[in-house]
């Protein structure tokens, strides 16, 4: 291997890179102030990402898709996080709401909702519940099979896209007496009789993403909605989830990287006592600190989706330390970008504030830091 291989992205990420970073400039970040502003769905982004390729670009090519890997899907999420938060949670929210289907569904599944979802119809996921958050096991939306088809009541909370996707996979009890053994994925389409939203979540941040409860009033489906074995489907999600972690680490990864640009460029144009404010050791620091921190979680982060493309046994830390170290590096960045543009931070004719909202919520989705750091710990090796 020459030295110029050495520990270095392969050209065509940094390709990858380039292009998602002059599609997001151009026709995401023109539009990023106003669907914050105006809590409105980013169909500007949405449209530009799917023309690209980019809004599942996960999904592989023997259905339709780009075929795109862990790192690379990394890139594109970390990309459009830099200048829309929610517009980077088109490609976040279709992988997670996908890839139950993708690690265990049958080929016809495969074949029926894939090609539908590469060509622009959205997939979500439904856990969550009202009281069944961290606790995810104990969630109560329920599927009973009678004659032959499953019967769905209950709700889910806390939905990303949920109205705009037409697909949702639903993770509901089977068996009350099996605990976490007792729970089954399914996917339920929005058009299926029975489905309801609840009204958008009026949010922090992130607000052109839609939140929404999603009802399930004795929705009947098929069998062949059921994905993988009766009983499996809170391992299937645990699953999903480690895999999909990482994309929350890109968002937030992304997240600190536009407002470390905010900020270093405002600090050469902006004078106070006679000089660009970037010439004060003070503020010198803070932007060394944000820079370093950033660079370790990236490196963490595109570790963590290698493993995830390999498949390796230690994704489940890989994956949970990188989504709580980038989402901690977003919160304390964002935060120190905001102060390092002092009133004009605080107010929204800068997008660093908006940077600071977004950013919390990358601390508690896809499991919170503090569930993180349980899911790190049961990995540590015995010694
Ligand atoms: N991959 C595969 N299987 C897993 C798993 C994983 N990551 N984590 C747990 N399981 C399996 C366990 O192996 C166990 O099966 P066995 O009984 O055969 O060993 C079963 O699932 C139950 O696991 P456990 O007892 O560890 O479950 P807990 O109720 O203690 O919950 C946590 C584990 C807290 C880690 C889990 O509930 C969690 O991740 N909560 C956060 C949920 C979340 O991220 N919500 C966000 C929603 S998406 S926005």
């Amino acid at each position: 291997m020459s030295a110029n291989d050495l520990y270095a992205l392969p050209s065509e990420y940094n390709d990858l890179r380039e292009s998602v970073r002059a599609l997001a400039e151009n026709e995401i970040a023109p539009h990023a102030a106003a669907v914050d502003e105006d809590h409105r769905y980013p169909q500007e982004a949405a449209d530009a990402l799917l023309k690209a390729g980019l809004s599942a670009a996960h999904v592989p090519t023997e259905f339709g898709g780009e075929g795109a890997d862990a790192l690379a899907v990394v890139i594109i999420i970390e990309e459009v996080a830099r200048v829309c938060g929610s517009s980077s949670l088109i490609p976040a929210v279709n992988k997670l709401g996908s890839l139950p289907l993708i690690l265990s569904g049958s080929k016809a599944q495969k074949e029926k909702w894939l090609p539908q979802l590469a060509k622009g119809k959205g997939f979500s996921y439904c856990l969550s519940e009202s009281e069944a958050g961290s606790d995810a096991s104990a969630l109560k939306t329920k599927a009973e099979l009678k004659d032959g088809s499953w019967v769905i009541n209950g709700s889910k909370k806390w939905i990303s896209n949920a109205g705009v996707s037409e697909f949702y996979t639903v993770i509901a009890q089977t068996d009350p007496s099996k605990g976490s053994k007792g729970i089954t994925a399914f996917i339920v389409e929005k058009s299926d009789p029975g489905v309801s939203f609840g009204a958008p979540e009026k949010k922090m941040g992130f607000r052109g993403s839609p939140t929404r409860e999603v009802y399930f009033d004795n929705v009947i489906i098929g069998d062949d909605r059921r994905i993988s074995e009766v009983g499996a489907g809170f391992a299937l999600a645990m699953d999903t989830l480690d895999h999909t972690r990482i994309t929350i680490a890109a968002q937030a990864l992304g997240i600190a990287q536009g407002a470390l640009d905010v900020a270093t460029k405002y600090s050469h144009e902006r004078k106070q006592f006679g000089k660009e404010i970037f010439d004060f050791q003070g503020v010198q620091f803070i932007l060394a600190d944000m820079a370093m921190n950033i660079e370790a979680a990236r490196q963490l982060t595109y570790a963590a989706a290698a493993r995830s493309e390999r498949g390796d046994k230690d994704l489940k830390f890989f994956s949970a330390a990188s989504k709580t170290f980038a989402s901690d590096v977003a919160m304390k960045v964002t935060t120190d970008a905001v102060q390092v543009l002092g009133g004009y931070g605080y107010v929204s004719d800068y997008p660093v504030e908006r940077m600071m909202r977004d950013a919390k919520l990358t601390q508690i989705y896809e499991g919170t830091n503090q569930i993180q750091r349980i899911v790190m710990a049961r990995n540590l090796p015995k010694g």
